[in-house]
């Protein structure tokens, strides 16, 4: 009778578990094979700027990420709203993203510091960096994609891709006030030294003597 007992409670806690045991690992949801081993995942909370995201972990309070090794232009600059939208897409609010740092854990202003994979396995940083919505910039000692980003950024430039485009290009400078040196001189300004005054850049130094606007 004891015997009895005993196995009918086994084979009910068994057509209890296995089930769930089939169940779980959809729920923990593995990462996408591409997602590096150590990565930590987390959930998209906000998009603050390109390259600063805020997460929350499995547990605890939400934090904010800044992207290892690129940097997106800043509000206001250009192809700055592109890379926003860019940044917002491969990391959908309320989506899961997984985190891997480098050797340093924090920059100056409190900020985990860390390459971002999206739900899908998107490598985010290199992905940026691909289309020209990012730069990539020396975030050293944390250097482990350095090299690959390195090569996405020279592709990016050679297709003159979003900031490398000629619409993103700095407009040369060119003299407010006058056209010509010409112009210049008859009003009684220049010459203009090399490393003295600034109106020095707006022109050519054809000679290369460090003066420009020389009165003739
Ligand atoms: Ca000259």
């Amino acid at each position: 009778m004891r015997n009895m007992l005993r196995l009918s409670v086994l084979s009910a806690a068994a057509t209890i578990t296995i089930p769930l045991a089939v169940a779980a690992p959809a729920t923990a949801s593995a990462p996408p094979a591409n997602v590096p081993k150590g990565a930590v995942q987390v959930k998209v909370t906000k998009i603050v700027a390109g390259d600063l995201v805020e997460v929350v972990p499995t547990r605890g309070a939400t934090f904010r990420v800044r992207l290892l090794s690129i940097a997106t232009p800043k509000r206001g600059q250009c192809f700055s709203n592109p890379a926003f939208a860019r940044t917002k897409a491969l990391l959908p609010i309320g989506k899961i993203a997984y985190l891997l740092r480098d050797r340093t854990p924090k920059d100056s202003a409190g900020n985990r510091l860390a390459y971002v994979w999206g739900g899908t396995g998107v490598f985010v940083n290199q992905n940026l960096v691909r289309g020209g919505w990012a730069r990539v910039v020396n975030h050293a000692p944390n250097v482990k994609y350095r090299d690959l980003l390195r090569s996405e950024q020279a592709k990016a430039q050679r297709a003159k891709l979003g900031v490398w485009s000629v619409q993103c290009a700095p407009k040369p400078q060119v003299d407010p006030r006058f056209r010509t040196c010409k112009d210049a001189n008859a009003k009684g300004y220049g010459p203009y030294r090399r490393g003295v005054d600034p109106e020095y850049a707006w022109y050519q130094d054809r000679d290369g003597d460090g003066i420009v606007c020389e009165p003739r």
